[in-house]
């Protein structure tokens, strides 16, 4: 009998100790993105919609390099934690461009997206590209980063357009995991600044 206390206890520890936060987003609403890096056009659609009546489109507007839209930001997170995300992502072109890949970098300040601290690596795979399919990618962190951004990269020229809908993030409990959304949360002013900056 005291041996299963004993296990119930370590059970219940064990959820405590390993419990995570989990967000979804499936641009709803107005939100787009969180930011970008490089020439990269991002606006709520309804052309191709993977569930809901939106997406996002994201149109390269780069006549070369891979430009990001920053669609997920975790930020708290300490050396060792795990950080899952996934989307489903649109295009109809097999090994072709336009294509785009689930892409991580190290953000340094939790109150500047722009505060870039290098690339967190990410899914190598661009996808069969006959449609939605589901991209994920897992980030163990390392190196004293407190925060993760999470991309969507395309590789194509100016005018490729992909889809992006239903993302998930899983982050350790504690960790913030901020969504387009966050932009709604922040003074008017406050984000203007953030968005100048880009
Ligand atoms: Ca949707
Ligand atoms: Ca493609």
């Amino acid at each position: 009998m005291k041996s299963l206390l004993v296990m119930a206890l370590m059970v219940a520890f064990a959820q405590f100790a390993f419990a995570e936060n989990t967000v979804t987003y499936g641009w709803e609403g107005s939100q787009t993105i969180l930011g970008n890096y490089g020439d990269i056009i991002c606006t709520i659609d309804t052309e191709q919609v993977h569930s809901g009546d939106q997406a996002l489109k994201v149109v390269d507007d780069a006549e070369s390099g891979t430009p990001q839209a920053f669609v997920g930001w975790v930020v708290g997170l300490s050396d060792g934690d795990v950080v899952t995300a996934s989307f489903w992502r649109y295009d109809d072109t097999p090994s072709a461009s336009p294509s785009c890949r689930i892409w991580g970098s190290w953000n340094d300040d939790p109150n500047d997206i722009t505060s870039y601290g290098g690339s967190a690596g990410g899914e190598e795979d661009y996808g069969p590209g006959t449609g939605w399919d589901l991209t994920e990618y897992t980030w163990t962190v390392e190196g004293g980063h407190p925060g993760l951004i999470i991309q969507v990269r395309t590789y194509s020229e100016a005018g490729a357009t992909v889809w992006i809908d239903d993302m998930t993030i899983t982050a350790p409990d504690g960790a913030e995991i901020r969504t387009p959304e966050y932009a709604q949360s922040l003074s008017p002013d406050t984000w203007a600044a953030i968005k100048a900056t880009f």
